[in-house]
Formats: structure tokens, sequence, C-alpha cells
């Protein structure tokens, strides 16, 4: 944050001794829209500037395809015409204000976006549609993104925001859970009797966390994980929704949390923020894309991981608000504030949560830490200082002689270009090396 005159002091406690969550290796992750398969150069063997900046990320992330636009993407088995004439053409995250234009999904897409995820290691969530699409062309692409995909597979989800389908015209007002469920069970047996070991999550919805329970009743056996979505504000207009309420605890995502273990306690399933981000109707400018997300993503990731979450999607794509890499493959591609949050969550990588104790400082609320044992033994602790007006000293009491630092920094919590982590920039390439690490 800003350089203030005032520091408080603040003393933090690691407890390797006391176990939290594990975070796995594919806990990170990305998602974007269906209709960037319209345009098959974009995730594709050939992206090497998207390659090497998703797998800066991680070496074994989670790459989701849906969103809005899944809805209104059909499949093309026997065609090779991909509705999108531009071979630059970039989806950015579906505003929802209007039925998006409808876009085809043909095999060349799907063989390309496997060349992508064999050249990344990241694995897949593909998304169906079921919204207003047919079972037969379901469980015929789904046969087909199988075929190509194997294990790379995680899950099949058959919709996105099936819980605001009665209020985006996809189906009507009365369309409640139970009315879902017998859709559902529908796609699911047909895709199934193609595809015996064809993968499943759900139900993806967008923010009733009422949905979850039944759902993970009664399809707890169908389905691999839980997933639902979640963003922090929303609508753009709003102008209460600013970077000073992104920083600050949200009752919603709580909600979540209390969805998620709900179902965790009735049925054991994983739970996945399939898609997740800012501010939705496709992101707030002077916002989304201010190093605020950067402090807000990461800060997410652990909030969610400590919680007891499986992992996340952050959505985006083209030049998106909040987008975490911004770009197309002619003119290149850019690590967005966000990405550096990802890249900080990155850094620390996969391991066993231990308990962290912050004291000393009234305001604190605004103030986190989380810590792991790294798989290769290390600890590792993210400590985040979202106020807007007060600088901390921290004093951190380890086991242990030394701690390297890594600093997320920028001048500025609304700059838009000038996040550094340890100093260094990512470059177009995803090149990154820590230029400054302070002992
Ligand atoms: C979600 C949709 C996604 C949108 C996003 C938004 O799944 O396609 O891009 O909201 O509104 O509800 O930004």
């Amino acid at each position: 944050s800003q350089a203030q005159p005032a520091l408080s002091s603040l003393r933090l406690t690691l407890r390797p001794d006391r176990l939290g969550n594990k975070i796995e290796n594919d806990f990170t992750g990305l998602s974007y829209e269906s209709a960037q398969l319209a345009n098959p150069n974009f995730f594709s063997g050939e992206n090497t500037g998207l390659i090497a900046l998703v797998k800066r990320l991680g070496n074994s992330g989670v790459l989701r395809i849906g969103g809005n636009t899944s809805e209104y993407c059909y499949w093309k088995p026997k065609s090779n015409n991909n509705t999108i004439v531009s071979p630059d053409f970039v989806a950015a995250p579906d505003p929802g204000h209007k039925v998006p234009p409808p876009a085809n999904k043909t095999p060349q897409a799907i063989h390309n976006l496997r060349d992508f995820i064999d050249a990344s290691g990241w694995n897949l969530i593909y998304g169906l549609n079921m919204g207003t699409g047919t079972v037969e062309d379901a469980a015929s692409e789904a046969a087909y993104v199988m075929d190509v995909f194997g294990p790379k597979l995680i899950a099949f989800q058959l919709c996105n925001e099936p819980d605001l389908f009665y209020r985006n015209g996809i189906r009507n007002s009365g369309y409640e859970f139970p009315q879902f469920a017998v859709e559902w069970q529908r796609f699911y047996d047909a895709i199934r009797s193609r595809v015996p070991n064809a993968p499943f999550a759900g139900p993806d919805t967008a923010f009733n966390t009422s949905w979850l329970v039944p759902f993970a009743q009664k399809f707890k056996n169908e389905i691999r994980f839980l997933s639902q979505h979640y963003y922090a504000e929303g609508p753009p207009t709003d102008p209460s929704m600013t970077i000073d309420r992104l920083l600050r605890p949200n009752p919603k995502l709580q909600e979540e949390f209390d969805g998620m273990k709900k179902t965790a306690q009735e049925t054991g399933l994983p739970f996945r923020l399939a898609e997740t981000n800012s501010c939705y109707s496709a992101g707030k400018p002077g916002v989304s894309d201010t190093f605020a997300s950067a402090l807000w993503g990461a800060d997410l990731m652990y909030q969610l991981a400590s919680q007891g979450g499986a992992g996340i999607n952050f959505h985006g794509g083209g030049y998106g608000w909040y987008t975490a890499i911004a770009g197309s493959p002619d003119h290149g591609f850019l690590a967005r504030p966000l990405y550096y949050g990802m890249l900080l969550f990155a850094e620390a990588g996969a391991g066993q949560m231990i308990e962290t104790h912050l004291e000393g400082f009234a305001g604190s609320s605004l103030i986190s830490a989380y810590a792991l044992r790294s798989t290769a033994g290390e600890i590792k602790a993210a400590i985040f200082n979202k106020n807007l007006n007060s600088g901390v000293r921290l004093s951190v009491n380890a086991p242990g002689k030394y701690a390297s630092l890594l600093r997320l920094y920028a001048p500025r919590i609304d700059d838009t270009t000038d996040v550094t982590l340890a100093g260094a920039t990512v470059g177009s390439n995803g090149n990154w090396l820590p230029a400054r690490q302070e002992k």
C-alpha cells in the first residue's frame, strides 16, 4: 500500500506443529469462455506466449472452459467452420447483458486444446451446453472430448450457473433445483451410456448455496467434486463497488464457505471454486485491473485453502478488466496485476498448511497470514496487508534462523501496470526471476 508515516507493529507466530489443510498441486486454475474455442488458434500448441504464462502459475493447474457462452456454443463434429473469421479473435468474459452470439466448436478446436493442455501440463474442466443444446449433441461432444483428452479431463460440467437460468431467459421462472436435477440426470445418463467413464462435477451454481447440499446428496456417486462460483462485487455500475470494499471481508464469501463445509460434512466431496473474480458483468476498471486485485486474489486463494477448498479458477480472457492474462495470439500476452497474486501463490507452492497467529495491531482484520510446509519441507508464509493507509512492521516468530522475503508490491493500490514480485516483472513470455530477495 501507499507509503505512510505510521508503522504499526505486528507479531506473527508460525506453528508447524499444528496442521491445517493440504494445498494440492492442482489448486490453482484459470477459467475461460467456451466461445474462445470458436478460434482454434487461441488454445493451441502454437500459442507459446500464453502457454508460458500459464505454466508459470503452476505446473499442474486446471483450465476450465465454460461461462455464460457455454450455453450458446454448438458442437459441429463434421465441420471446419469455426464461425469466427478472425484468427485473432479473443473471447473476453461475457458481461451477461444479452444473449451472446452463437459459436461453433469443431474437432480442430478440441485437438488444438489438447496440444495446449499437453504443453502447459495442466488438466481440463470442460463445460457442455445443457442450456440450449440437445442431449444427443452433448453425448456426441462428450464422447469426442473424452477420446481426445482421456485422464487429462478431470470433469465435464453440464452447464453454467443453472441457478440463474430462471432469470436469464434460458428457462422459465419456475426453474428450481428439482427441475434442474431431472435435466442433469437425463444428460448424465445419455453421456454415461456413450462414455461409461466420463467424469463429472457440478452444479456450477452462480451463488445459490442452497442447491449445494441437495445436489451433493443426490449425485454424490456421479460426481468427483462440487463446484460453485463467486464474484466479490458487482455490478460495476454500482458506485459502492470499490477497491476499499473489495479488500474488506465479504459476507457472501463466508456463505460460500459455509455451503462448502456443509456439503463436505454430508458427503465428503471436495469443493472447487470453478469460476471467480473481483466483479461480475465483466469486471470494473479501476478495481478489477489494479494492484488491489492481486492482494484480493492471492488472499482469496489462501482463504479458500484454509477453509478446505480443493481449488480455484479465476475467470478471464481477451482484454477483460479482471483477466489475469491479457492479450491475443497475434499481439502477445501480458501479466495483469491479478497474475502477480497468483504468482505469489505459485511461488509458495503446494504443501501442508500450518497454523498462524497474528497479534498486536488494531487494524489487523485487514491483515492476513497463512503458512505451509512445502513438499520439500520448507516453511513458507504469505502475508497480506490490505489496509489502504497503514504500513506494518512485522516480526516473525518461526523455527529456523533465516528467512528470505519476496515482496508483492506496487507504488499505488490502484496501479494497473507497475506491480512486481521480488522486484521483478513477468515478461510476455512468462519470464520471471526474483530480482530482490530481502533477508
Ligand atoms: C459469470 C459467467 C461468466 C461471466 C461472468 C461476469 O459465468 O461467463 O463472464 O459471470 O459476469 O456469471 O463477469
